[in-house]
């Protein structure tokens, strides 16, 4: 072991990290060289070298230093001469999406946390954090500040990598089960006038479940047809319930066909309003008549304005 004990600048260039964050790593966290010869400088060992790889590829992956130091801390020693009995790639968070963060932008301390917690693939530690956000914030604010940056940074990864889709599917389950979780809690009375529905094979629904969680926030009943919804059954629920008004989400142009937003506008029991929501849509080839919100505050809004409108028409 002492023949092969290398220097902080020897393992900087061997780990392709600066030597001021191995002595950060040694001050802060612990992660020092261990070998100590009177009258010389410490090195490093071959097992001290080991917890540091650790270290940089957890934090390469997203993880916060403390918590990868945690890991390289209690990291079995995986020298011939070591100690310890786990085998390291059973214990640790693997990242098998190629390394990197997600990217949240100007998003606060509580994103960058949900993010590392999505590539840990750490359920828990994801739920755990949108449900304290939507107690403490409520659903738009939550929606904004917190789910937004880090499902936009899940597919700014996702775009540049082709990795992360692990990360999307477990992200969007959690995200789903929490908004769902808030709907519930707040389960509003009075008959539901406002219909949310996606486009035609469109399978991003968690904008819609996020307007359903702050509909149901603001005391408003809806009903919500879900993902992927042919024309012809979005009308007929349309005839069925006569709605004040209508969400139709699209997040991509292969599902915003306008000719839905028409038959919206023909059905025999038209809605008062039609939204036609999320990024899919084309301003230019919206019908006439059709009102397109520029995010979530403001599709809440209309909706709660038009279910009160009818409701007085109703009353006078
Ligand atoms: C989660 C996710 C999925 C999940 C969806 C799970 C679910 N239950 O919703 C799954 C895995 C199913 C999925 C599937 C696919 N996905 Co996807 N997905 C995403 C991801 C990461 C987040 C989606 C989301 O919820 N965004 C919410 C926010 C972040 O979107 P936003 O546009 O910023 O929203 C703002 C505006 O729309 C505005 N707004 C205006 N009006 C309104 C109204 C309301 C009510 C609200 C809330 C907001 C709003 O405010 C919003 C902010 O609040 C996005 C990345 C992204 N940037 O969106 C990719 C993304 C949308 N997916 C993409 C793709 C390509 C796909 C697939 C085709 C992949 C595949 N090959 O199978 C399929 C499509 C299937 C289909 N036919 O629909 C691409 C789309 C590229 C494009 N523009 O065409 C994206 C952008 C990823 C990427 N960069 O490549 N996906």
């Amino acid at each position: 072991m002492v023949d092969e004990a290398l220097s902080a600048g020897a393992v900087a260039r061997r780990l392709g990290v600066a030597v001021t964050t191995l002595r950060t790593w040694h001050q802060r966290y612990g992660l020092g060289p261990s070998e100590h010869i009177p009258g010389h400088h410490r090195r490093y060992t071959s097992s001290d070298l080991a917890r540091l790889e650790i270290m940089r590829r957890l934090t390469a992956e997203g993880v916060s230093p403390a918590e990868a130091a945690r890991w390289a801390r209690q990291a079995p020693d995986p020298t011939p001469n070591g100690t310890g009995t786990v085998a390291p790639a059973r214990i640790l968070p693997t990242g098998r999406d190629g390394g990197g963060s997600i990217p949240v932008g100007r998003a606060g301390p509580a994103a960058r946390g949900l993010a590392r917690a999505a590539m840990r693939l750490d359920a828990a530690a994801i739920s755990e954090t949108i449900a304290h956000a939507l107690a403490a914030s409520g659903v738009v604010a939550t929606w904004e500040g917190l789910l937004r940056p880090v499902l936009a940074g899940i597919g700014e990864r996702h775009a540049a990598t082709a990795g992360l889709i692990e990360v999307e599917h477990l992200m969007s389950r959690c995200v789903s089960e929490a908004l769902a979780a808030a709907s519930r809690a707040n389960v509003p009375t009075g008959p539901a006038r406002i219909l949310l529905s996606c486009a035609d094979e469109e399978q991003h629904t968690l904008p819609l479940e996020a307007l359903a969680a702050a509909l149901a926030e603001a005391g408003v009943s809806y009903r919500m047809l879900g993902a992927r919804v042919p024309v012809a059954a979005l009308v007929e629920a349309v005839n069925r319930t006569g709605p004040a008004a209508v969400v139709l989400w699209s997040h991509t142009r292969a599902t915003a066909d306008p000719t839905q937003l028409s038959a919206l506008l023909a059905a025999p029991r038209r809605p008062l309003l039609v939204l036609a929501a999320g990024p899919g849509w084309r301003a230019d080839t919206l019908p006439a008549g059709v009102v397109r919100p520029v995010d979530l505050a403001e599709a809440v809004s209309l909706s709660a304005a038009v279910r009160d409108s009818l409701d007085q028409s109703r009353r006078d």
